[in-house]
């Protein structure tokens, strides 16, 4: 059975990449197996039949047979479990590569999220500038680790892994804020995710949603 992922109708980043059916698209690309996609809109999202799926009412879902998963970390988690290439094979290395994947997720995106936060939502208030400085100067703290911690490594830890996917995906989240640019061998990291051919293969299937067709037909044109 083919598994079948939620996405985004109308992603609001206009196909950028952002929106979080892309990590699970990626993983999916990465082991080579096929998945489906159903495209779900912001109205759809938040009634009871999806909410059985995803009970705060958002993408991604994953259904496999009688399988329900939410939340894009333990979806890639399961597609790297179930198939071989995203976690090493040594149960040492399988532990640090699903560490990665736990970093990206609860200690450099959230406060990369705060980012977002103040600068769409809390522009108006009067602490704005202050709060947005402060957060800016964690996600540096953040970066500075990260970046040590990388040097000029390709991967975190040795050979490719889910937790490089994670890493990179939140990573792609600050492009355009300026922030990598101090960061050589992080904005390289990034770029060297961008450009493994499963990266680029999910980034297409997502963009066409935007572009008004179906993965499936954009697959079909290919
Ligand atoms: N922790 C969950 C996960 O990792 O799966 C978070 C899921 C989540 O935030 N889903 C968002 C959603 O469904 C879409 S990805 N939102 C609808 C809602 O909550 O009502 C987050 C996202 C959305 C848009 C952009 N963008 O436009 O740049 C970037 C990221």
């Amino acid at each position: 059975m083919i598994p079948t992922i939620t996405a985004f109708e109308e992603s609001p980043d206009r196909g950028q990449g952002l929106a979080r059916d892309m990590p699970v698209r990626w993983a999916f690309e990465e082991v080579s197996q096929p998945y489906e996609v159903r495209l779900v809109s912001f109205s759809a999202m938040k009634e009871s039949a999806h909410r059985t799926l995803q009970p705060f009412g958002q993408i991604p879902t994953y259904e496999d047979g009688d399988l329900v998963l939410f939340e894009s970390g333990p979806i890639v988690l399961h597609i790297a479990e179930q198939h071989a290439g995203l976690l090493p094979n040594e149960a040492n290395a399988r532990a640090r590569a699903i560490t990665w994947m736990f970093a990206a997720l609860s200690t450099v995106e959230p406060v990369i999220v705060q980012r977002e936060v103040s600068m769409y939502l809390e522009s108006d208030q009067p602490w704005h500038e202050e709060r947005f400085r402060l957060v800016e100067d964690r996600i540096r703290s953040n970066l500075d680790a990260l970046s040590a911690r990388l040097g000029d490594g390709e991967w975190l830890d040795r050979s490719f892994s889910a937790g490089d996917l994670l890493m990179v995906q939140v990573l792609c989240r600050l492009s355009g804020s300026g922030i990598l640019d101090s960061y050589l061998n992080l904005a390289t990291y990034v770029r060297r995710g961008e450009a493994r051919p499963a990266f680029k293969r999910a980034f297409e299937a997502q963009l066409a949603v935007f572009a008004g067709k179906s993965s499936s037909q954009a697959e079909n044109d290919a």
